[in-house]
């Protein structure tokens, strides 16, 4: 089944909403597959941010994704990596829709409290980068067929 990569940024930490994100998707349907609390280091986040450097706004996202602990969570399903990102809204809080979580918790696209892969190219990739040599496991629910055709 499709895998996305979510990260529950430093912010969503900082401010207690690390399981209201993680549940928001879990209810959604998706099926955790693989769980860490990590510090990050310049080299990760330079590594998952590659697509932006040169870009005005890359040391601030480097600065900020290092600055306190996150979760990086794996996530299964149909569609994973759409039905994420729907639920987690676009990068503009102030423009994501209602209902979503950034839509719903953020104020600012520099803290914009989580991280959905874009495509599940993405998603591998960044997996190999948060949970390189750590376990992500291939397991199924019973209420699977409740939720997946
Ligand atoms: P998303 O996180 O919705 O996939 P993205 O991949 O385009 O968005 O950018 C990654 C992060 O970089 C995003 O969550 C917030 C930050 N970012 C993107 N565009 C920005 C901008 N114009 N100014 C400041 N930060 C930006
Ligand atoms: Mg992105």
């Amino acid at each position: 089944m499709e895998r996305t990569l979510i990260l529950v940024k430093p912010d969503a930490m900082q401010r207690g909403l690390a399981f209201e994100v993680l549940s928001r998707l879990e209810r959604r349907g998706l099926r955790l597959a693989g769980l860490r609390l990590l510090q990050v280091d310049e080299a990760m986040a330079e590594r998952h941010y590659g697509e932006h450097e040169g870009k005005p706004f890359f040391a601030g996202l480097v600065a900020y994704i290092i600055s306190s602990p996150i979760i990086a969570a794996v996530f299964e399903g149909t569609n994973a990596v759409a039905a994420a990102r729907q639920t987690i809204g676009g990068t503009k809080p102030t423009e994501a829709a209602p209902g979503t979580i950034r839509g719903d918790l953020g104020m600012e696209i520099g803290r914009n409290l989580v991280h959905g892969s874009d495509s599940p190219q993405s998603a591998e990739r960044e997996i190999g980068i948060f949970f390189e040599g750590q376990p992500v496991l291939d397991w199924q629910r019973e209420t699977d067929r409740w939720v997946f055709e």
